[in-house]
């Protein structure tokens, strides 16, 4: 399948000026020194050998700087590639200065521990956010130390979330070790027991305060206040450095406890001015009360991306049933999810409140405990009856406690409710099949008792790392062409790997998988009858998160060599991050026995629209709705948990200030980029105000107040 290709737009170009700037430095700093007071001369002159003097003197302190400074700017090089940029090298290189400084107030003799113990901590701190990125391209948070299980715990091999390039900072503890080993073999330490010790300290910590100021000097409102929201973590990184961004990360991470505490009047002030300036309207169009008094089945189809329903592996679909029901049904073919850290949680979240993910931590883990106006309650004024049904265990992203703050009336889970035999065991639990069957069952009783019902079911077994089916392959992955034979000059069928083992091709077939489960349990509810009333809803919670590698391997395949087109070569076409971006999108759709829509909707819609689209099907409406309804609006606009939107004209990537259009040949001004840009970061903040702060919770108790006042 060719992939379409987007005409990418350079927002930021290094001005003329700048160039022109850069084009004279050299000559500009001669001039510089030349006119400069004598004894700064002086200085300048004696700086390399009073530098040489210094690093003999304090090997260790050197050391500590250099080691420290080297690994951020390696993992910037590795990650966001602004290693040469100057402000991040500065604000490591005063962070590590100031934390080296503290050493002097220790002994010799006893710096090494401290200097050591943080060594090993900025080390970790590289490390970690190596392998962070490799896996989520951004930066890792302490707030997700309560979710660590769940971010690398879900059945992930190991050697799917380690790269090699992740290790490559664990030189500079090696070498530490080695150095006090041979400073103390070599009687160094006892050359200092008389130095002045603060004298040192404060001149180190003069030396990280003056780096600071110069950095400072760098640093616009805008940086601000992304480092204090810290929802655009890779554009912190860029600006501030590996070891400010953690830091503040810490800070950040504490603020599900003292942020409530903070910041509040300022909070609810921009909530409410938000929503007097756009309230969520409830809309009134030809959807309107479609579905009034009909059951609902949500399927949140596990990391179903929408590029699978147009895919074919030699000759076989990878979901047929999944497009066949888009062709019948109502089709939002541009729809993406707005998953933030939570993955499968933080898309459950939005889909059910029409608010964004947390900007720091997940809401199922962190903020479970707030207010939030959800799908099921809403229905629930209805009367109908309500529940969600998950074949992992209950404790698994906090759902045994967050589905009933959702409202869900019950949360039918592995544990307790599905009978689990060996055989049905299938990568992270129960297999999809008999999860949907056993879950017909049960929908049946549900289906005697109550007159109306909506239910969610989460299906599992197409997770990464996609090896459920080992050795039950299911798609042929192999790349078959004629070749001639050089020894016997007659035409051959040969027969190459491609995607046989590689995780892209473990992907198509545990999505084959779920892709027939979905069929299966289509006609199991049709069988029982359960079709006859029922709306049934289908989506992506969020992109397969597989390596953008992987893509650039398939759609450069080369079967000459069995493996990628060389980069040089005319026909090798990169699958740049833009291409991967646009690919992460997911299917959504809304499909009923009796009519058959047959409607593709192409423009751009996120997971936050779905509550007010359905929602105005179904004949409910929440008053904090930060998504629109689709049928509503000409304005579709999709904002990520990062800061980066889409619309129908173009993508924007707000971590560095570029963009792509959708349309060949169309023209957007600085002003609408401006516009979507100032619209994103609104909506991020204003939905996270909401969560850290409960404020819809709050609002309504003090409207209860004025009213009994009144
Ligand atoms: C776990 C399943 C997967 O129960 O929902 O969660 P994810 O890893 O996609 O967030
Ligand atoms: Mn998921």
């Amino acid at each position: 399948m060719a992939k379409e290709k987007k005409n990418k737009l350079k927002i930021k170009e290094i001005p003329k000026k700048a160039k022109s700037f850069i084009k004279a430095l050299p000559n500009k700093t001669k001039v510089f020194i030349k006119n400069l007071p004598d004894n700064s001369k002086k200085f300048i002159k004696n700086f390399p050998h009073n530098t040489k003097v210094f690093v003999k003197n304090n090997p260790m302190f050197t050391f500590f700087v250099i080691s420290n400074l080297i690994n951020s700017i390696l993992l910037r090089a590795f990650t966001v590639k602004n290693y040469a940029s100057i402000s991040p090298i500065l604000a490591d290189a005063a962070f590590i200065l100031i934390i080296a400084s503290f050493s002097y107030l220790f002994k010799p003799k006893n710096r090494f521990k401290y200097l050591i113990t943080w060594e090993i901590i900025l080390t970790l701190v590289c490390l970690i956010n190596s392998m962070y990125y490799s896996n989520y391209v951004s930066f890792t948070s302490f707030s997700l130390i309560a979710t660590s299980v769940q971010i690398f715990g879900v059945g992930d091999a190991l050697e799917n979330v380690v790269e090699i390039k992740d290790f490559c900072y664990i030189w500079g503890p090696i070498i530490f070790f080695y150095l006090n080993y041979s400073l103390k073999k070599r009687g160094h330490f006892n050359n200092f027991e008389n130095e002045k010790r603060k004298t040192k300290f404060a001149q180190a910590l003069a030396a990280g305060v003056i780096i600071l100021v110069c950095f400072l000097l760098t640093v616009t409102g805008t940086d601000i206040s992304r480092l204090y929201k810290q929802w655009n973590r890779e554009y912190v990184v860029m600006k501030f450095g590996i070891y400010i961004y953690q830091a503040n990360d810490l800070v950040a991470s504490l603020k599900p406890q003292i942020s409530p505490l903070f910041g509040y009047d300022a909070a609810a002030k921009e909530f409410r001015d938000y929503y007097k300036k756009y309230p969520s309207e409830e809309s009134d169009n030809k959807y309107t009360d479609v579905f009034k008094g009909k059951n609902v089945i949500v399927i949140h189809a596990e990391s179903i991306q929408n590029f699978l329903l147009d895919t074919e592996i030699n000759g076989t679909e990878i979901a047929p049933n999944l497009k066949k029901l888009a062709s019948e049904g109502l089709y939002f073919s541009n729809f993406y999810a707005q998953e933030s850290v939570g993955t499968s949680s933080d898309s459950e979240f939005t889909f059910n409140t029409s608010l964004l993910p947390a900007s720091s931590g997940t809401v199922f883990v962190s903020y479970w405990d707030r207010e939030y106006v959800t799908i099921p309650k809403l229905l629930k004024g209805n009367n109908y009856y309500t529940f969600s049904m998950h074949a992992n265990k209950p404790n698994f992203w906090n759902r045994e406690v967050m589905h009933k703050k959702l409202g869900y009336d019950k949360f039918y889970s592995y544990t307790n409710d599905f009978e689990i035999k060996d055989e049905d065991i299938l990568g992270l639990g129960l297999n999809d099949k008999s999860f949907f069957s056993q879950a017909t069952d049960k929908i049946k009783k549900i289906n005697n008792k109550h007159d109306n019902w909506y239910g969610v079911l989460i299906m599992l077994t197409n997770h990464t790392p996609f090896t459920a089916l080992d050795g039950q392959e299911t798609l042929d992955l192999t790349y078959k062409h004629k070749k001639v034979n050089e020894e016997t000059g007659t035409e051959e069928e040969v027969v190459n790997d491609y995607l046989t083992d590689t995780i892209l091709g473990n992907y198509f077939e545990t999505a084959h998988y779920a892709d027939a489960a979905i069929g299966e349990f289509v006609d199991k509810l049709d069988k029982e009858g359960l079709l006859d009333n029922t709306v049934l809803v289908i989506y992506g919670d969020h992109d397969a998160k597989i390596k953008r590698s992987e893509y650039d391997y398939y759609y450069n395949y080369d079967p000459e060599t069995d493996s990628k087109l060389d980069e040089d070569d005319p026909k090798y076409d990169e699958f740049t991050k833009y291409d991967y971006e646009l690919n992460r999108k997911v299917p959504f759709i809304i499909w009923t026995k009796d009519h058959k829509y047959q409607k593709e909707i192409k423009d751009v819609m996120g997971m936050y629209d779905i509550l007010p689209t359905l929602g105005n099907m179904l004949g409910i409406h929440s008053d904090y709705a930060l998504g629109h309804d689709m049928f509503n609006t000409d304005d579709h606009f999709v904002v990520f948990p990062n800061g980066s939107w889409i619309t129908n004209k173009m993508y924007y990537d707000n971590q560095n200030g570029e963009g792509i259009l959708l349309k060949e040949g169309d023209i957007i001004s600085s002003d609408y980029i401006e516009k979507y840009t100032a619209r994103a970061e609104q909506e991020v903040t204003v939905s996270n105000d909401i969560i850290v702060h409960d404020l819809i919770k709050k609002t309504r108790e003090s409207e209860e107040i004025k009213g009994e006042n009144k």
